[in-house]
């Protein structure tokens, strides 16, 4: 009886189908009333006692290999003919998952990023407003008089030759309503693109980012200044970085200067980068001129302060030494992704 249980056996673990007749003809030979395996439990009543309890375990255990063999070949055919209908291949889970590329921040945002944090740490807070602006709040309120020329046509883009409509030249003018609509004390801050009727060169072009700063207050002084700018200058270049001021003009701003900081590169003696002169301008600045104080609302005999402003582009050329202003605009992924590790 054993001899006989081991064939089966050894049939049931060799047997495979491509088909589904054929798994139900196995079936019906192995498993149904009058096949292989039921006449098998048959023959078990003339079994010996004594080889009872083995055979029986043999025998119930040749069933349940028969059956679970069927079903799981049966299961099998039907997935097959499943997928074969809906034109699908089966998933193959050994394939690695996809690989989904992720963008980095552009170098000007993370330039940006990096001189709104410095003034947020010390106060200011960043203000907003329209790229699209009144002759008022981008040239008058700022004291540009009528024959300036950054508000000819051809510095400044006018929307539909409108004189009184243009592209903001500057970020000042989201300062100017921030004058106009908040009491001092003051400490802001204006990131944003502006617009210059200007050709474009590898150090030029008609759109470009500013990060514009004021702060009003009674008694501030061109010191309070100084010292602002110099923290700014050592959290943005380094902390050995030294900061001159060379004077200057701006129709916003008397007395006003120029920012050069010590050359992050040579560390002073000159090099190419600072034209051998051991210094790079990084932005303007001044003590608010008080006309433009009045011009928002502001009593200039009782508050004074002090205004600065720069280009984002010409801050991130410094730092990390791009020679081509133009390529902030053209998104070449060449470029763009030296900085994938930027924050
Ligand atoms: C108000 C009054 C005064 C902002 C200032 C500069 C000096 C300056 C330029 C740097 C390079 C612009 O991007 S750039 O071309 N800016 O030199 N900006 S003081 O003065 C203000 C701002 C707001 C109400």
């Amino acid at each position: 009886m054993l001899d006989k249980i081991k064939i089966l056996r050894d049939e049931v673990d060799a047997f495979d189908a491509s088909g589904m007749e054929e798994a139900e003809a196995f079936r019906l030979r192995m498993l149904s009333k009058k096949g292989l395996i039921p006449s098998l439990f048959q023959d078990f009543k003339s079994v010996d006692p004594a080889d009872r309890k083995e055979v029986g375990r043999q025998l119930n255990l040749l069933k349940q290999a028969a059956t679970e063999k069927v079903n799981s070949i049966k299961a099998r055919l039907e997935a097959e003919a499943e997928s074969k209908q809906s034109g699908q291949k089966r998933p193959d889970l050994s394939m690695p998952a996809n690989f989904e590329p992720i963008g980095s921040r552009h170098p000007l945002s993370v330039t940006r990023n990096r001189i709104n944090s410095i003034f947020q740490r010390i106060g200011f807070v960043v203000s907003e407003g329209p790229e699209i602006e009144d002759d008022w709040h981008n040239f008058s309120a700022l004291n540009f008089p009528e024959e300036h020329p950054a508000r000819d046509m051809q510095d400044t883009f006018f929307v539909r030759k409108n004189p009184d409509i243009a592209l903001r030249t500057h970020t000042s003018s989201v300062q100017v309503r921030v004058m106009e609509s908040q009491k001092p004390p003051i400490r802001t801050i204006s990131p944003g693109r502006v617009f210059r009727n200007e050709a474009i060169s590898a150090r030029a072009h008609c759109i470009f980012h500013q990060v514009e700063g004021l702060y009003i207050d009674q008694g501030v002084s061109f010191a309070d200044m100084k010292q602002c700018l110099l923290y700014f200058a050592r959290e943005m270049f380094g902390e050995e970085t030294q900061i001159r001021l060379r004077p200057s003009f701006f129709p916003f701003t008397e007395p006003s200067a120029e920012m050069d900081v010590s050359c992050n590169i040579c560390g002073g003696p000159g090099c190419n980068i600072c034209k051998h002169s051991g210094w790079i301008e990084v932005m303007g600045c001044g003590m608010v001129d008080p006309n433009v104080l009045e011009n928002c609302g502001i009593d200039s005999r009782k508050y004074t302060g002090y205004a600065f402003g720069m280009g984002i582009e010409r801050i991130a050329m410094n730092i990390y030494q791009i020679k081509d202003l133009r390529m902030f605009f053209e998104n070449d992924l060449r470029f763009l992704r030296q900085f994938e590790s930027a924050i």
